[in-house]
């Protein structure tokens, strides 16, 4: 039955057994139409999008030849998962994907039953995948567990992990590498390099070449070039490169080796943006998109440039400081273009390095280059610092090297939801002896601390949100600041009690400024987490009846909780009040949205304020007895 008009198969396809059914002649002409949805639907709502077109074959290929969801799929990242979602119950939510109480941005456990793992952040796959496999080996259940990973997922440390253990432990699995030869940006390594010469030279293999061993037989393969040889040498059996555009040749493959014995890898070659020209010619300008022209590709207007982002003034700024220092290096995890790089790869290549996405050897690959007498600049987003933590310890802090990380995304990032926002940050660095943490409230500060971090002898790390500065006209001139001194941005003295102190870091600055107004309280721009202005803290505490931290990180251990140690060391008796994160994940909706949930906008902390106030009467007026 077909419920969408101009969707004559796809219609009827709500579950995999729908897809089971359908004749095989039938699945082209259902690539088609999946394509086209998703094209529309993602030209009106936004999206991750190139991907998405490169997954369409090898999904319907993987659910009609598996038994899902008794069979497990594991997404890497799950970017490239909604032709998953569409064909698993999920068409009509498309609509609403990263949307506030809409479907997630990724694979999520609780969306689908379909979902076996949660996504977000590349390079899990193969990991999850063995440990179904190794639950379903104890368990003795016939089930099969299959991870789907792409070249860019494939350059991470876990996956080489999880195929080292995986062909070592001899595991039911198959690991589906899905090579388009992109990440976000052009992939990069040697692996890719090999793979990309191998596919080359040899062109696709037609699935009946494929043999599978017979009884006491040695694999008998494909190819007996690399990169089957690296995957040979973990203990797997590779098969390929098959053309993952091609139903036919998917199936049949997937077919032949789904019930193999021992770790399989199927080496599957797409191309992404697959069907979509603009997409196919600029997979980069269409990895994530806004709304644009499903026929065209063409994105609306942009509106007159406004105040730049915070990614954009670290961008401008890089290119400045490499100008004048010729010790400066860039290093990204494979994030190029989120992280305002692009500028900076272009004009100084001998001093930018794309390290995959490959968090903790960038963060380790930036010390080194800290040893011998550079000035690493490390970009790397909050939620994907989380990867190089023990980096950040054991190899620069330790050493108290002088590595600046340039931590963008930190605070709620928006429609990406729990797997990206930078909730935790302020708490897991502010803990680590000899870092110095910044958090700028606007991109003039933004600049000094950069310049501030470059200038030191030892780590730092400068965190800044999501979005748009302030519009303020940039200082030429930015002297580094010094360290661990807050500044007080607006003043109250001689007001009427209970006298009230907003203490702010990074971006909680403006709102707690237009809090300020009506409440009529200091508000203070603490700009170090670490170390924190203790001095500042308790002038504070002596003149203020209430203490307000303001941050969008984690209440817990975050910088609310430094400015707690100070006055708990002191014996203060001031109240205070930790406005931040709540100990729970936040899913996704625009920025804004989340804010206003987590009661971070101005009527949130007038409301948390107000609150205090009044349940604090009796203190307040007994302090004030005493003034
Ligand atoms: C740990 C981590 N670092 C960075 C990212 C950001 N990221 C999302 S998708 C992607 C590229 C993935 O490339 P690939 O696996 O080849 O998939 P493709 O988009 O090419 O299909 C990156 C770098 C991430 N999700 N997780």
């Amino acid at each position: 039955m077909t419920d969408i008009p101009g969707y004559s198969l796809l219609g009827g396809v709500n579950t995999p057994s729908d897809l089971r059914n359908l004749r095989s002649e039938d699945l082209p002409h259902l690539a088609v139409e999946l394509r086209r949805f998703l094209i529309e639907t993602l030209g009106r709502i936004g999206g991750h999008f190139a991907a998405n077109l490169g997954t369409v074959e090898l999904t319907l290929a993987l659910h009609r030849c598996l038994n899902t969801p008794d069979d497990r799929i594991v997404w890497d990242v799950g970017h490239q998962a909604y032709p998953h979602k569409i064909i698993t119950g999920r068409r009509a939510g498309l609509e609403t994907i990263r949307k506030l109480g809409g479907l997630a941005p990724f694979n999520h456990r609780a969306e689908s039953e379909y979902d076996a793992f949660g996504v977000g952040h590349s390079s899990t796959s193969i990991s999850a995948a063995a440990g179904m496999a190794a639950a379903f080996r104890v368990q003795q259940r016939k089930r099969r567990a299959v991870a789907v990973i792409g070249d860019g997922g494939m350059t991470g440390g876990m996956a080489f992990e999880a195929l080292n253990h995986a062909g070592h432990a001899g595991l039911d699995m198959l690991v589906v590498y899905n090579d388009n030869d992109m990440s976000i940006s052009e992939n990069v390594g040697g692996l890719r390099d090999h793979s990309a010469r191998l596919v080359q030279k040899l062109g696709l293999v037609a699935p009946h070449l494929v043999r599978l061993p017979q009884d006491g037989e040695e694999a008998v393969e494909t190819h007996l070039d690399n990169p089957g040889a690296l995957f040979r040498t973990f203990g797997f059996t590779y098969h390929g490169p098959v053309d993952g555009h091609d139903l036919d040749a998917l199936t049949q493959i997937l077919d032949a080796i789904k019930d193999a014995r021992g770790p399989q890898l199927l080496h599957v070659i797409t191309t992404k943006g697959k069907g979509f020209e603009p997409a196919e010619a600029d997979p980069i300008k269409y990895h994530g998109v806004t709304q644009f022209d499903p026929v065209t590709g063409a994105f609306p207007a942009k509106k007159a440039a406004g105040a730049p982002t915070y990614t954009q003034v670290f961008g401008d700024w890089l290119c400045e400081a490499a100008e004048r220092d010729p010790r400066v290096v860039a290093i990204t995890p494979a994030m190029r273009e989120g992280s305002g790089l692009v500028d900076y790869a272009r004009r100084f290549p001998q001093r930018y390095y794309d390290v995959g996405i490959a968090e903790q050897h960038a963060v380790t690959f930036a010390a080194g280059l800290a040893c011998e007498g550079l000035k690493p600049v490390c970009a790397i987003y909050s939620t994907f610092l989380q990867r190089g933590y023990d980096q950040l310890i054991h190899d620069v802090a330790i050493q108290n090297l002088p590595v600046l990380f340039a931590i963008d995304r930190g605070g709620l990032v928006g429609a990406d939801g729990a797997t990206h926002h930078g909730a935790f940050d302020l708490s897991y660095l502010r803990c680590i002896p000899n870092l110095v943490v910044m958090a700028p409230s606007d991109e003039n500060e933004c600049r000094r601390m950069f310049a501030t971090g470059l200038s030191l002898n030892g780590p730092s790390a400068v965190r800044y949100p999501r979005g748009n500065g302030l519009g303020l006209a940039m200082e030429p001139e930015y002297k580094p600041l010094p360290i661990g001194r807050g500044r007080i941005v607006r003043d109250a003295r001689g007001r009427r009690r209970p006298r009230v102190a907003l203490l702010a870091f990074g971006c909680m600055v403006q709102p707690a400024l237009s809090a300020a107004d009506i409440l009529d309280a200091v508000v203070a721009d603490m700009r170090f987490v670490k170390p924190i202005d203790a001095e500042l803290v308790l002038e504070l505490a002596n003149e203020n009846d209430l203490l307000v931290t303001l941050e969008d990180n984690a209440r817990m251990g975050g910088a609310g909780s430094a400015v707690n140690e100070v006055l708990v060391a002191q014996h203060h008796k001031v109240q205070v009040l930790n406005l931040g994160l709540p100990d729970a994940f936040i899913e996704h909706g625009t920025r804004e949205e989340l804010l206003t949930q987590c009661g971070l906008d101005v009527a949130g902390i007038l409301r948390s304020v107000q609150k205090r106030l009044r349940a604090r009467d009796l203190d307040i007026s007994e302090s004030a007895r005493k003034a």
